[in-house]
């Protein structure tokens, strides 16, 4: 029981405060919750084991006289290492972890945050991570930083962000107003944390057809996948070669990208979108925001990049013959 005053005999900590408590057995803590604010609470014993599949949970504590918070969310961020077609997370792993979830999932199985215009907003992100902390990004909006684990944040001593650095073991509570409509993204700065599992051993192919590798190697090795060959994002689907891009293999979900409202989205793992609206239903998705005239991004036209004295260069021409290139080939003394 993290950072919060409880007895020394309540702290749960397996050998030092409790003895272990052994399969089938439920152990009874009773202490008082005398402070507001957000914690968290998770296994003192076999952590790595325990921790690494998903044994943790937040308390919320409201103060007496609330405050006025329209919308009050919990995200609990952690990881896990769930390699590519297996159906459970990996407990001995260190360092590598591929699986970066918000409330133990991944976008897009992240569940939005919806809110009305100029509602004020309070996001209690809690970090159960085992090695990593996460820098949590909202587009759109600033947040005050309001408070950590150890209490609220007096007023004049709250700053101004964008971005909020959880450490792992850590709560930090955003708050702001929504008062920017829209669907804005709300993940970790991590780039590698906002894509999920990565089962890949071999280099990047940036800029090669692999063609059908992917089909006759994955047969043998469920975790071969060859990177997006314009980047990492081409996993969903390939619209050159009008298939799915990349086969995947068994409890497995899309490295990046799910359809949205512009194409595929690409993003995966510790990523969500918070949805303000004018009118909202509860807590109900309301689907894509619908954006008024004029105000998306889009192709510039021939006479406006005249205008601002902008030239594109032509393209390179395409090579055909791939022939004379000479295939990378691993130093055997690399690994
Ligand atoms: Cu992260």
């Amino acid at each position: 029981m993290a950072s919060h005053q409880v007895p020394n005999g309540m702290d749960g900590v397996n050998g030092l405060t409790q003895p272990i408590i052994s399969p089938g057995e439920t152990f009874w803590y009773e202490f008082d919750l005398p402070r507001q604010g957000t914690f968290m609470y998770h296994p003192h014993s076999d952590e790595m084991t325990q921790i690494g599949m998903g044994m943790m949970g937040a308390i919320v504590v409201h103060p007496q006289q609330p405050e006025p918070i329209d919308r009050d969310f919990v995200i609990l961020l952690s990881e896990f290492a769930v390699r590519a077609g297996r159906s459970r997370p990996d407990t001995t792993e260190m360092v590598d972890f591929n699986t970066l979830t918000m409330n133990s999932k991944v976008f897009p199985g992240t569940d939005p945050l919806v809110v009305q215009t100029n509602d004020r907003v309070r996001v209690r992100l809690i970090n159960v991570s085992q090695m990593s902390h996460h820098p949590i990004h909202l587009h759109g909006h600033v947040f005050d930083i309001t408070a950590t684990e150890g209490g609220p944040i007096p007023e004049g001593a709250q700053w101004p962000e964008t971005t909020v650095l959880v450490p792992t073991g850590a709560v930090r509570e955003i708050t702001f107003v929504a008062d920017n409509p829209g669907d804005w993204a709300f993940h970790c700065h991590m780039l590698h944390h906002v894509m999920n599992q990565m089962g890949h051993p071999d280099p990047p192919a940036v800029g090669v057809d692999a063609g059908a590798v992917n089909e006759a190697v994955q047969p043998l090795i469920p975790e071969f996948m060859h990177m997006g060959e314009a980047g990492m994002a081409g996993m969903l689907h390939d619209d050159e070669h009008d298939h799915h891009a990349m086969a995947m293999p068994r409890n497995s979900v899309a490295m990046q990208t799910t359809p949205g409202p512009f194409g595929p989205i690409e993003m995966g793992g510790m990523f969500t979108i918070v949805k303000v609206r004018d009118e909202v239903d509860d807590d109900e998705d309301p689907g894509w925001y619908d954006h008024p005239e004029d105000t998306v991004a889009r192709l510039a036209t021939e006479q406006e990049l005249e205008r601002d004295g902008i030239e594109i260069p032509e393209p390179p021409e395409e090579v055909d013959d791939v022939d004379e290139v000479e295939p990378h080939r691993h130093d055997e003394h690399d690994h």
